[in-house]
Parts: structure tokens; C-alpha cells; sequence
């Protein structure tokens, strides 16, 4: 393993890391969650930042500069909104996380923190998301030095990233 997979309780918006990661809607509009917080933390530059990329296709990712936030990038993915899981929503979250990954990558960054992606709002069941949020993780640190980060805003949340990946590098 080249890179690392840590699991931190704590707040996104306060966190340093090279990028962080938002949870964010297909018009890259402030929402609520943590995208209503990233946007609030960042400032107004965020919303006209997000305005001139218009659009982003869930599944996807694209990056904006880190404005006020302590993180110098942020990379917006659109995570798949839980439809009872026959629509393609695996599939469309495990390409969340390796496109934003892969946006980092491509950037020369080094250090990435996520959110639980799509398991608010977007009400993905949060032990099914974990599983494939960390499987492509590993699957990414294997061969690329980047220190990959979930910042989890609940302890319950946390205890079950922690168990997804103890499970995953079994
Ligand atoms: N730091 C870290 N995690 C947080 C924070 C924070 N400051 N605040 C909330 N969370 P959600 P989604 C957790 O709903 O399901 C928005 O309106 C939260 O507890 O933010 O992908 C967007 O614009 C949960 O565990 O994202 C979209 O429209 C996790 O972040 C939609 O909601 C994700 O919850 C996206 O919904």
C-alpha cells in the first residue's frame, strides 16, 4: 500500500487537507448537509465559482479552488440519491469516489478528505455506502501515495467506516 485510509469524527469544513470533498447536487447549488456548510465556510466566491461550472452529472466531479476554507481545493461529487438500490446507485457512488480520487491525482494532490457521500439527505443505507466507499479507496492507495481521509460528522457514522474498512483490508 502506497497511500493511507484514516477515519476521523470531526467537521469537514474546518479540516486541512489538500482537497476536500462535497457532497454536492447535479447544479452545484448551495444545499443543505454539508454542502450548506462547505458553502457557508468557504464564502460567497463558492457560489460564482460553482456558477461558471454550471453543472456537474451525478456520478461525476469537478474542482473549485478552497476560497476560505483551511483545505486549498474542493471537489464537488454528486452523489446517487438511494432509490432502493436497482438504479445503478452502487455504480454511480463508487465512480464518485474514483473520479474525485482521480481529480486529485491529476492535480498533484496529496491529500484528500471525504464526507459519507450520499447517506444524508440523498439517504443511502450509510453500512452499504461505507462498504464501497472504502473498497475503492483501497483499491486507489494500492498504487497511488495519497492520504485518503473520511471526516465523519457522528460517531455512529464513523463506527461504521471503521468496520467497512477493518472488513476490507481483512
Ligand atoms: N462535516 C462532515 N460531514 C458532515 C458535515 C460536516 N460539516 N455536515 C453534515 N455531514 P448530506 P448527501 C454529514 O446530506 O446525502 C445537499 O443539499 C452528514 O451527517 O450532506 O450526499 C446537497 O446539495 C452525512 O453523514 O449529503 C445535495 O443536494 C453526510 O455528511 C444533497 O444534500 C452526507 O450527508 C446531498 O446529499
Amino acid at each position: 500500500m502506497q497511500g493511507t485510509i484514516t477515519m476521523v469524527l470531526g467537521d469537514l469544513t474546518t479540516t486541512k487537507a489538500d482537497a476536500i470533498v462535497n457532497a454536492a447536487n447535479e447544479r452545484l447549488l448551495r444545499g443543505g448537509g454539508v454542502c450548506g456548510a462547505i458553502f457557508r465556510a468557504a464564502g460567497g466566491a463558492l457560489d460564482e465559482a460553482c456558477g461558471e461550472i454550471g453543472y456537474c452529472a451525478t456520478g461525476d466531479a469537478v474542482m473549485t479552488p478552497g476560497f476560505d476554507l483551511p483545505a486549498d481545493y474542493i471537489i464537488h461529487t454528486v452523489g446517487p440519491v438511494w432509490q432502493g438500490g436497482e438504479k445503478n446507485e452502487p455504480a454511480l457512488l463508487a465512480s464518485c469516489y474514483d473520479k474525485s480520487l482521480a481529480l486529485a491525482e491529476k492535480h498533484g494532490l496529496k491529500s484528500i478528505a471525504f464526507p459519507s457521500i450520499s447517506t444524508g439527505i440523498f439517504g443511502y443505507p450509510t453500512e452499504k455506502a461505507a462498504k464501497i466507499a472504502v473498497e475503492r479507496a483501497l483499491a486507489f492507495v494500492k498504487d497511488h501515495d495519497m492520504d485518503v481521509m473520511w471526516v465523519l460528522f457522528d460517531e455512529k457514522t464513523k463506527a461504521i467506516y471503521d468496520e467497512a474498512l477493518a472488513k476490507a483490508m481483512k
